[in-house]
C-alpha cells in the first residue's frame, strides 16, 4: 500500500519513476485527489523550501523535485477537471519577466480550470509586451500575474503600465499572487486583486466575474 508520506519523500529526493508508481496506486486505492496533492506533493515541496533557503539543497535538486512534483500531478490533474462546465470566463496567466518559478502557477491553473475557468498559460519569464500581445490576442476577462522573487515582483508594476499604455487596461481585470507579493503592494502597483494561495484565487476569480 502506498502512503502519501512516501509521494512527499520521492518529491523530496526528486524520484521521477516512483512517484508515478506512488500516486497512481493511492489514487486506485481511492484516496481523494486533493489530499494527493496538498498531503504528498505539496507537502515534499514544503519539506525542500526550507532546505534550498538554509543551502542543504541546491538549484539543480530544487529543480529535479520541481519536475518530480509536476510529474505526480499531471496523474492528478485529470481528476480534479470536469470537462463538461460551461466556462465561466477566460484567464491568461503568466509569471513575470525574469522569474522562473512555475509550480505555484500551475497549481492556480488546475485550480481554478477545476472550477470551470478556460486559463491560457503564457508560461514563465513572461514580458510586459507580451502580457500586452496575449490580451490583444486571447480577450480575457481576468490577467494573472505571479511573482515568486523580491527582484521580479516589480515586473508586475511595469507589466501594468505596459497594458495601461496599450490602452487595454479598461478590458481587464488584473489579479496578482505569490511567495512576495501582499495585498498592500497590490494595491499599491493598481492590481484588482490579491490571493495568497491557488484555492483563494478561485474565490477572487468569482469576485473578479461577478
Ligand atoms: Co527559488 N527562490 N530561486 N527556485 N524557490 C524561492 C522563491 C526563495 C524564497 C528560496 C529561499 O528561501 N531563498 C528565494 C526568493 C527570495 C526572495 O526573492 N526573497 C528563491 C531564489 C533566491 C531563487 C534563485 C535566485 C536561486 C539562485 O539561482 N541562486 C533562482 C531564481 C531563478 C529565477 O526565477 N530567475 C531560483 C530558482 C529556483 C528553482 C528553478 C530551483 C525552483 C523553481 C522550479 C519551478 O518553479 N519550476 C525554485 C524553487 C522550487 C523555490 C522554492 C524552494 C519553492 C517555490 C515553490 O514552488 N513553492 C522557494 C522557497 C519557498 O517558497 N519557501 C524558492 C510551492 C508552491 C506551491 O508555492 O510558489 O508560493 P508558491 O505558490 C503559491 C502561492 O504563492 C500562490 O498560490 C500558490 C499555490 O498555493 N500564488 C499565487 C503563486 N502565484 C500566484 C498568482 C496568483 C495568486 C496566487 O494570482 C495570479
Amino acid at each position: 500500500m502506498a502512503t502519501l508520506q512516501e509521494v512527499s519523500q520521492c518529491v523530496l529526493e526528486g524520484d521521477l519513476d516512483n512517484v508515478k508508481v506512488l500516486v497512481q496506486a493511492l489514487i486506485d486505492e481511492g484516496t481523494e485527489p486533493i489530499v494527493i496533492i496538498n498531503e504528498g506533493l505539496i507537502a515534499g515541496m514544503n519539506i525542500v523550501a526550507p532546505l534550498f533557503k538554509s543551502g542543504e539543497m541546491f538549484v539543480p535538486e530544487v529543480m529535479e523535485s520541481a519536475d518530480t512534483m509536476n510529474e505526480g500531478m499531471k496523474l492528478v490533474k485529470p481528476l480534479i477537471m470536469d470537462g463538461d462546465i460551461p466556462s465561466k470566463g477566460k484567464m491568461i496567466i503568466g509569471t513575470v519577466n525574469g522569474d522562473l518559478h512555475d509550480i505555484g502557477k500551475n497549481l492556480l491553473i488546475m485550480m481554478v480550470e477545476s472550477r470551470g475557468y478556460t486559463v491560457i498559460d503564457l508560461g514563465v519569464d513572461v514580458k510586459e509586451e507580451d502580457f500586452s500581445a496575449a490580451i490583444k490576442k486571447h480577450n480575457p476577462d481576468i490577467v494573472g500575474m505571479s511573482s515568486m522573487l523580491t527582484t521580479t515582483m516589480m515586473k508586475m508594476e511595469s507589466t501594468i503600465a505596459q497594458i495601461k499604455k496599450d490602452g487595454l487596461r479598461d478590458k481587464i481585470k488584473i489579479i496578482i499572487g505569490g511567495a512576495p507579493v501582499t495585498q498592500e503592494f497590490a494595491n499599491d502597483i493598481g492590481a484588482d486583486g490579491y490571493s495568497m494561495d491557488a484555492s483563494t484565487a478561485v474565490e477572487l476569480c468569482d469576485r473578479m466575474m461577478s
